[in-house]
């Protein structure tokens, strides 16, 4: 399989299972889960259980999950539908977290904290490596510094991910290091 086909179905997962599985007709339980054979029937990719196993094993940010039986499939985190309860149990924070941006969101940011904008939450990450990732998909990358434990004996939540990102709701500026 080339890289490229699994960047294909990658992309085309998380569309249908972060925010418009009724593209393809497909339909997400309470917790975000798909029958695997629903997304191979309804899929207009053309690709084999076998693709799809290996898209989800090699997946460079692990963006997929199996259910126990393998029957089902769902996107880790991401989504912007509204209806998905990935039911998350919340988790205490290290002292800091980064969030990687771009200059330009720089000043909104200043003035009201991080936002979800379309996602479910602020997405933030364990290392200022991975946050550099993040920040580079927009243009040049800026480190935020994020005091989370801060931030949760302040009484805000945080969860992780299966694939450990953490999230929140909003990061409000006071807790920012810019
Ligand atoms: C910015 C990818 C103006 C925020 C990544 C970001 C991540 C504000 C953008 C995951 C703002 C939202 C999520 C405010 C935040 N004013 N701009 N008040 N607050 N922003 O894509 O964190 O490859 O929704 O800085 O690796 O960039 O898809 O969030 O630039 O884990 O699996 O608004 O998506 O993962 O952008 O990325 P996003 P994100 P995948």
């Amino acid at each position: 399989m080339t890289e490229q086909h699994k960047k294909q179905i990658s992309k085309f997962l998380s569309l249908i299972l972060r925010h418009q599985p009724e593209k393809i007709g497909l339909t997400l339980d309470e917790n975000g889960w798909a029958l695997v054979n629903d997304i191979l029937e309804k899929s207009k990719l053309q690709f084999t259980l076998e693709e799809l196993n290996e898209v989800v094993i090699t997946n460079d940010k692990q963006r997929f999950s199996f259910n126990a039986d393998k029957t089902k499939i769902r996107a880790n985190q991401g989504h912007s539908l509204k209806t998905v309860d990935l039911n998350l149990e919340a988790q205490i924070p290290p002292r800091f977290l980064y969030h990687g941006t771009v200059p330009k969101f720089i000043p909104k940011i200043k003035s009201q904290g991080l936002k979800k904008m379309n996602r479910q939450h602020v997405h933030l990450s364990k290392d200022r490596d991975t946050a550099i990732k993040v920040g580079s998909r927009r243009g040049k990358p800026v480190i935020l510094s994020i005091r989370a434990l801060d931030m949760y004996n302040n009484g805000h939540q945080f969860f992780i991910s299966n694939n450990g990102v953490w999230l929140t709701d909003t990061v409000p500026f006071e807790f920012i290091d810019f």
